[in-house]
């Protein structure tokens, strides 16, 4: 199964359809959807599938409109904005979520996957449906796991081969805490900032760099200024094209089994255009000047994130099975 049953979810909130369906049916609804990347991504692309798709299958009662590029704001206040329903629907990392989703915790710890086949079977499964009831119980219903591919290090001073190339480095990380315990447990400077600042902190040196997939490092430009790409793959978070619980509320059941499905299909799409993207930028990067390095042996990067392994399960002993779960998949 591609994306969470969420009847399954909302039955248990004890939703039902009932405060739903009154009123709203015919009703022309246009959705505002946040989407921090640019036009051609990957992820813009499936957002406008999934629009076109709610659009044509509710014969226009359903509009979906996204603001792509950041316009409707940062990625930590959207998140709050979906579930508060100021913005109807959007498609986030899971990784700023774990600021108040707990759940979705578990896919930010480093090297959790083994590979990205992997995160696609659990996020299809079991592991997708207890990290979408964590969402749901929140406020924001998944409609479909989006690929991110892995992130790797990238920066303007050195290549990275062993954690100890990390240490003083000044790393940009994604909000969430987890973030910094990840770059301090290799000794380096963590900072949490917007996505969208990146680039001219880089530029100026506030950061000697960050981290990210090969396509959010090329379609920043962030390539220009931080020439040192080292695949340490140690994150691979899936994402999620969401609705706000309170959007998904007032529609009727026949408008929310339209909107999973669509979600679904975009899903699909946006799993293929990701292996695309992902091959289009990593030749961009290289046509660019910047250096690759693999990295032979990642073991030494596993075991300097044992203490963010220790802190994370002695705060959070109630997701230790859903760790373990991940962890111990065949
Ligand atoms: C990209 C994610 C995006 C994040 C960004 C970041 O697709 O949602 O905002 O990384 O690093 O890969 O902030």
């Amino acid at each position: 199964m591609l994306h969470f049953n969420i009847r399954t979810a909302l039955t248990s909130a004890a939703l039902g359809g009932a405060i739903a369906v009154a009123g709203t049916a015919a009703t022309a609804v246009e959705l505002r959807g946040w989407n921090i990347h640019v036009e051609d991504y990957p992820v813009s692309i499936a957002m406008e599938s999934f629009a076109a798709e709610v659009a044509e299958r509710t014969n226009g009662e359903i509009t979906a409109k996204t603001f792509h590029n950041g316009v409707l704001g940062s990625q930590p206040d959207a998140i709050e904005q979906i579930r508060l329903g100021v913005i109807d629907f959007g498609e986030f990392s899971l990784g700023p979520m774990g600021q108040s989703i707990p759940e979705t915790n578990v896919v930010s710890l480093p090297f959790i996957f083994p590979s990205i086949p992997d995160m696609y079977e659990m996020m299809d499964g079991e592991v997708g449906e207890a990290i979408g009831e964590g969402m749901i119980a929140k406020g924001i219903v998944p409609l479909g796991w989006y690929d991110a591919g892995a992130r790797s290090f990238y920066n303007s001073v050195r290549p990275i081969n062993t954690p100890a190339d990390v240490e003083g480095l000044k790393v940009r990380v994604m909000s969430n805490d987890l973030f910094v315990g990840m770059v301090e447990a290799m000794d380096g400077n963590a900072t949490p900032m917007a996505f969208g600042e990146v680039y001219q902190s880089i530029k100026t040196g506030v950061v000697d760099g960050a981290e990210n997939n090969p396509p959010s490092y090329e379609s920043t430009n962030h390539y220009e200024v931080a020439q040192f790409y080292s695949l340490t793959e140690h994150l691979i978070i899936p994402e999620c094209l969401c609705m706000s619980l309170k959007s998904y509320e007032k529609l009727t059941p026949e408008q929310q089994e339209i909107v999973k499905e669509a979600g679904h299909t975009s899903a699909l799409l946006q799993r293929e255009l990701w292996q695309e993207r992902e091959a289009a930028s990593m030749e961009t990067i290289a046509a660019g000047g910047t250096t690759v390095n693999t990295i032979e042996d990642k073991a030494p990067f596993q075991e300097a994130m044992g203490p963010v392994y220790d802190k994370f399960l002695a705060d959070n002993p109630d997701l230790t099975d859903l760790v373990n779960l991940i962890r111990n998949a065949e």
